[in-house]
Formats: C-alpha cells, structure tokens, sequence
C-alpha cells in the first residue's frame, strides 16, 4: 500500500500531553497516512485511538518530531525517512491518544485551520487501528463515511467523549468532489441514505466506504482547489506531488504481509 503521509504541525498541545512534552525544541508534527491526498482541502479534524500508545520520534534533532504509532516508526526506518542510520529510530516521548486529544495542528491545505483559529484538533476516534498507517488519520467527512459518523458522534456524545462539543463541530463541510450517484458530500449522502447511525455500524461504513472510494475514482470530479474541473483521477497524484514539493508530506509505503500478520 502506498501512502501519501502528511505532516500536521502542532500549534498548541493539550493540557494533558503538556508535561510529556515538555523538554522537546522543535516543531512535532502528527503524521496521517491516506489514500485520499486530493481530500486533503476538507481536513476537519485529526484523530487518534484513545487506547493506543504513540511515540514523538526524533526525525532531526532538535528541529523535526514526528507523533506516529511504534509500528510505523520502525516501517519508516527501514525507508530513509529517518535520517538516522538503517533501520534505526529514537524515541524521545510515549504518549497515549487520550494525552492529546484536544491538541491543536495546522493541517495542510485544509480550510478548516482558518476556522479553528489556525489549526485543527485532535480527537478521539475507537475504530483508529494501531497496526495500519501510522496509527494516525486525518479526518474529511466530506468524502469519508467513517468519518461523518463519528464526527457526528462526537458532537452528539461531546460530553461522554470528554471533549468540547466546538471541537467536533466545524460549521457547514467543504464540498470537494461531485459524483453523478452522490452529489458534492459524498460521505453524508451514503450515510444518511444507509441510515448509519453511529461509528458502530461497522458492516456499513465498510460497504459505504466502498461505494464512496470506487464512486470517488472513477466518477467524480475536483470542484474545489487548484486542479477544480480535473477529474479526481487525473487530480489525484497532482495534488499529492504538490505536497511533497512543498515539504508538507512524503511517501509512506506499508510492507502488506506485515498489515496482515500484525493486526488483531
Ligand atoms: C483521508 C481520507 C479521506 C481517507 C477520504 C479516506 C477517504 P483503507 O481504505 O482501509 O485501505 N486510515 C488510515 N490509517 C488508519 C488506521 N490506522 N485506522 C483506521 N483508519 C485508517 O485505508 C485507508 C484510509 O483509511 C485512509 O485514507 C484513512 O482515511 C484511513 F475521503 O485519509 B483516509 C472512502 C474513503 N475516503
């Protein structure tokens, strides 16, 4: 699988990280794994699992830190991305995703920073796996079923969550992509026609997801941004050198036997 990783700088930790992090000099930044880079103009939120341990690895000392799960710092070892030797990494922090809800990053082209007063937050999501990406995933529930169910969730259930309820809630989606089936929010479409209630329905979001990745592909067409009237297709690996070239991601490659061996 190869993954655009994408890198969220962090402009204000949450409380409960802050002591965890607090000899650290440099910019951390959190670091999504997608499939979906020309989504990238949508990101509402990052999310993390709750229960999971992350680690802050060193990428150059005291200027660049990335916030990943273990597994993922040992696969990026193994493909310079760290500068350090073969297959070596440092890890300078342990933090649970608990720690960090709440933390505040700028995101990559996302509009949503503008809204959030410069950045997006971080929160908590339960399906989050710890043994695929990185552990961490950047959230368009304008294009993702998975993440319009808990996104709405969350701004239901804020309390039980343990977060703010204006956290979650981000004020009208961007549209992206058109498709002829699904109209421009393609994720709010499928779940409310599905009648998906909550990030529970698993089986469902699993068949939306489909429908949405396959529809998104082949169908739809950019309606936002620089490439706006190209087909996602042909927007697809634009949008995603862009960011490369910028320095805002690099290319993460996961070794698929390694997915299936060490999930569950
Ligand atoms: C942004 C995005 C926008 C994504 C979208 C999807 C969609 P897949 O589809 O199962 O092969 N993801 C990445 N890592 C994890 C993880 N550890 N646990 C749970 N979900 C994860 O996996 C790739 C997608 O699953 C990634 O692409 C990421 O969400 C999520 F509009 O990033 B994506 C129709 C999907 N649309």
């Amino acid at each position: 699988q190869e993954y655009t990783a994408l890198k969220l700088e962090v402009k204000e930790w949450a409380a409960k990280a802050q002591s965890k992090v607090d000899g650290i000099n440099g910019k951390v930044f959190f670091v999504p794994a997608t499939l979906r880079p020309e989504t990238m103009y949508g990101q509402t939120h990052c999310f993390v699992g709750p229960a999971i341990t992350y680690g802050i690895y060193e990428v150059v000392k005291d200027e660049t830190y990335f916030f990943i799960s273990e597994r993922a710092a040992r696969n990026m070892a193994y493909q310079s991305i760290f500068p350090a030797g073969w297959g070596q990494y440092k890890k300078i922090a342990s933090l649970t995703g608990a720690d960090v809800v709440g933390t505040l990053v700028h995101a990559p082209l996302s509009v949503f920073n503008e809204r959030g007063g410069g950045g997006i937050r971080i929160l908590p999501m339960e399906s989050v796996k710890a043994s695929k990406g990185t552990g961490v995933v950047t959230s368009v529930p304008s294009d993702s079923p998975d993440d319009y169910a808990t996104m709405m969730d969350l701004v239901k259930k804020a309390e039980y969550y343990g977060i703010k309820k204006e956290w979650a809630e981000v004020g009208d989606l961007l549209p992206i992509i058109e498709t002829p089936s699904y109209g421009n929010l393609t994720a709010k479409f499928l779940v409310e026609k599905m009648k998906i209630s909550s990030p529970k329905d698993v089986k469902q979001l699993a068949e939306a997801k489909d429908l949405a990745y396959k529809e998104g592909f082949y169908q739809g067409k950019m309606i936002y941004g620089e490439f706006a009237g190209k087909s996602v297709e042909e927007a697809k690996p634009l949008v995603r050198q862009q960011l490369i070239d910028s320095g805002e991601a690099f290319a993460y490659a996961e070794p698929e036997g390694l997915v299936v061996s060490r999930s569950g």
